[in-house]
């Protein structure tokens, strides 16, 4: 029986995206790891121009905007489990304006319902270090608040981030009388080697986005918590890197699993969520 996953992946614009997916499929064609292609994968589009770049050892193009196109690729695991993976890549910024607008359209609420699996990417690199009570001394919002121009209010990252949890957790009508089991919820922290720490990724994300951490853990039974690097390094947009022109783009990324393990198979996050492995 071939089981339907349809993942819903979470990620603003610039968190690495299309980078994972063109990386995700090279390795399910090159069939060296957990997960393997089997059969024709369909709508490919997206991901070509990403595959020919990073052949040649570039980086590709922020994703337009207003582009949303999924794939699907057939693919086995190594017990022979059978699955139809529906990967999309989209311009980052309807993610943001999900919850600027404060509406969803028609067509994300669709999505929401049809997926069975969420994976969401943080770049906690890219993220604003918040000033608070804790970082700031009090001294410091007496005399701000003398001010005369009142200041803007913007939501930190963090607040945004599970201001949409909370919209997407409404949509998808699920209860939170108790944890939730489905869907299942993993949580990659995308481009670690720009991250220099020795911490586990659950730890990481816990240290550096406490209120998110805490909102997640309290409402899904298991949440996976994984560090990604699907391109290993920085890569330029017009000075191809030798070593990936050489040696293939196949042969760069790993993971950093839950327990500290690195592993050079970037399928592992999908692998375990067909598997149920927490
Ligand atoms: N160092 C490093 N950079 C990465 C990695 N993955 C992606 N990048 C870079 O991060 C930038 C954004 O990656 P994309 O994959 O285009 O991000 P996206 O989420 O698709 O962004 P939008 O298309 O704007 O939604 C690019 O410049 C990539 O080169 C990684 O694993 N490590
Ligand atoms: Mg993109």
């Amino acid at each position: 029986m071939t089981e339907q996953h349809t993942i819903l992946l979470i990620g603003e614009s610039n968190v690495g995206k299309t980078h994972y997916g063109a990386q995700f499929l090279k390795r399910l064609m090159a069939k060296a790891c957990a997960l393997k292609m089997h059969g024709a994968p369909t709508n490919l589009e997206a991901f070509t121009t990403a595959l020919g770049c990073l052949t040649e050892g570039m980086s590709t193009d922020h994703t337009p905007a207003s582009s949303y196109v999924e794939s699907v690729w057939p693919i086995q695991d190594d017990s022979g489990r059978l699955a139809e993976l529906v990967w999309p890549d989209y311009g980052g910024e309807q993610v943001r304006n999900l919850v600027t607008d404060r509406r969803i359209p028609a067509a994300w609420r669709e999505r929401v319902l049809n997926a069975t699996d969420w994976v969401v990417l943080i770049r906690l690199h890219s993220l604003r270090s918040e000033e608070d009570l804790f970082s700031r001394p009090l001294q410091s919002f007496a005399t701000s608040k003398t001010q005369s121009e009142p200041a803007a209010f913007e939501p930190s990252d963090q607040a945004r981030m599970i201001e949409l949890f909370q919209m997407l957790l409404y949509l998808a009508q699920t209860s939170l009388e108790s944890p939730l089991s489905k869907p299942r919820l993993t949580i990659l922290l995308s481009c670690w080697d720009e991250i220099q720490t020795t911490e586990l990724p659950p730890d990481l994300l816990a240290a550096r986005l406490p209120m998110l951490w805490s909102f997640v853990r309290s409402n899904w039974i298991s949440p996976s918590v994984i560090g990604l690097s699907a391109l290993e390094k920085a890569l330029s947009k017009t000075v191809p890197d030798v070593d990936y022109a050489m040696r293939g783009p196949e042969d760069f990324g790993y993971v950093i699993l839950p327990n500290g393990e690195r592993s050079n198979d970037i399928t592992l996050p999908i692998q375990q969520l067909m598997t149920g492995a927490a």
